[in-house]
């Protein structure tokens, strides 16, 4: 399929104004946030990134020719972009011809020496976001009040040795059953906190209305749901653990021979991973793709359960969905090629992710287009997902859709709209996970004998 690009270049200049009145907003929190740590010493903190608006890059091989310095790239408009890039990424983005322009740093942004993770709260305004510790809790009390469809397990743990939690939804919860499986992960990047409230949200929304709302029992009791709700806790702690938030993508898995630490999860699974400019091997890079395939833990851990899931020869899980912000996009594979069909996707699976991504998009008013249409990545994890597992897996880029309106950082008030406006994608998904072909019309062909 064409690009279809979102906004333009009012939507960067609005987001722009709507920065210009934000700016002292944020240089007042950052005088009155608690400071954290004792002063800043001597030792050096490793560079925090910023994010720019770059104006230039038009065209999807534009925009991966400027993926491949290895900065994010976290906006797509039609002349120009936003980024997360360090200094020298930000010098080496220049030398390709671009204008850059710095954006402000998110509240209480702090380049402060190195600290004591305080395990305490999000910043003021951010406080309904759930920390690793509110969530756990959160997810604990939920599996005591509804131990008959909801289950727990630790699926293994992060770097620094925080469990990887996968949630199983349904009836009959202990027993596996013949069910359709669907798997919802959030929060590969630090910095998309959005995304376990996204989680958290499916977790309440699923076990409060079982029994009382129609569409939601007859999920459960048909249906075998698996939810990821924190993919990255290390990244995620670390992003907050200062009092400011520090705009992490990473883990916090250090790198041989260096002091940049960190892994970008989405660009670490294993299927044509490194292939095809679509990640960095620079381990001080915001797209670093790591030392080899699945080096990061939290993916190997990910990657078994999911191979776990093929039960006698049969991957039970047939659709996913991969949370992230922003943008408010739903992208389907494959990113690592501009090709929208070719070896491992034929013409009926991409009518088939394009059907229900449209499908989708039309219930949250996000835009639906194929990964690739933004730039190239490789090592994605939807990709390893379709690619090696054959489940219809999307990527959903949450609120806000530019810089101006949150960015990274939306406020916590924000919460209740922006993950229940996906309550119906998500139901539309797991009533056809049955048979996704339905979608296009071809269950007699694809789906019979299931
Ligand atoms: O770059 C990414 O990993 C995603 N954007 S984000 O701002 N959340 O980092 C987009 C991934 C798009 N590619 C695939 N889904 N394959
Ligand atoms: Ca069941
Ligand atoms: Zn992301």
């Amino acid at each position: 399929m064409r690009p279809r690009i979102r906004g333009g270049r009012t939507t960067v200049l609005a987001a722009l104004l709507s920065l210009a009145l934000a700016a002292p907003i944020a240089a007042a929190q950052a005088q009155t946030a608690p400071s954290a740590e004792p002063a800043a010493g001597p030792t050096q903190q490793a560079e925090l990134p910023h994010q720019y608006e770059v104006t230039g890059p038009a065209t999807r091989t534009e925009r991966t020719a400027l993926a491949a310095t290895g900065v994010s790239i976290d906006e797509v408009h039609a002349r120009a972009v936003v980024i997360t890039a360090t200094r020298a990424q930000a010098k080496a983005v220049r030398q390709l011809g671009h204008t850059l322009h710095k954006l402000p740093d998110p509240p209480g942004f702090t380049t402060a020496a190195p600290h004591k993770p305080r395990g305490k709260d999000f910043p003021a305004g951010y406080t309904n976001y759930h920390t690793y510790d509110e969530a756990t809790k959160e997810i604990d009390a939920l599996v005591a009040k509804h131990p008959d469809i909801l289950s727990k397990q630790v699926i293994g743990t992060s770097h620094e040795g925080r469990n990887l939690l996968a949630l199983k939804l349904s009836k009959n919860v202990t027993k596996d059953e013949q069910e359709p499986e669907v798997l919802f992960t959030a929060h590969q990047h630090a910095r998309e906190h959005l995304t376990v409230e996204m989680s958290l949200y499916l977790l309440n929304e699923f076990t409060s209305k079982y029994g009382s709302d129609s569409r939601i029992t007859k999920m459960l009791d048909s249906r075998e749901i698996w939810i990821i709700p924190d993919l990255n806790p290390d990244g995620g702690e670390y992003d907050i653990a200062s009092g400011s938030f520090r705009s992490w993508r990473k883990n916090r898995q250090p790198n041989a021979g260096t002091s940049e630490v960190g892994t970008d999860l989405n660009r670490n699974w294993d299927f044509k991973w490194g292939c095809c400019d679509g990640s960095s091997g620079e381990p001080g890079d915001e797209t670093y793709r790591g030392a080899s395939a699945a080096s990061a833990p939290e993916v190997q851990v990910v990657s078994k359960f999911v191979h776990g899931r093929n039960v006698g020869g049969k991957q039970q899980i047939t659709a996913a969905i991969d949370f992230h912000t922003y943008s408010e996009l739903v992208l389907w594979p494959f990113g690592f090629t501009n090709d929208d069909t070719g070896d491992g996707m034929t013409q009926d699976e991409h009518d088939t992710f394009a059907t229900l991504g449209k499908n989708m998009a039309a219930t949250n008013g996000y835009t639906p287009e194929q990964s690739s249409d933004l730039y190239i990545t490789d090592g994605a994890i939807d990709d390893w997902l379709w690619g090696d597992q054959k489940i219809f897996a999307y990527t959903f880029e949450m609120f806000p859709s530019s810089f101006g309106s949150g960015g990274f950082y939306p406020k916590d008030s924000v919460i209740p709209k922006e993950t229940s406006r996906n309550r119906e994608a998500v139901l539309q998904m797991l009533e056809t996970a049955d048979c996704v072909y339905r979608v296009i019309g071809k269950e007699g062909q694809y789906c019979k004998g299931r």
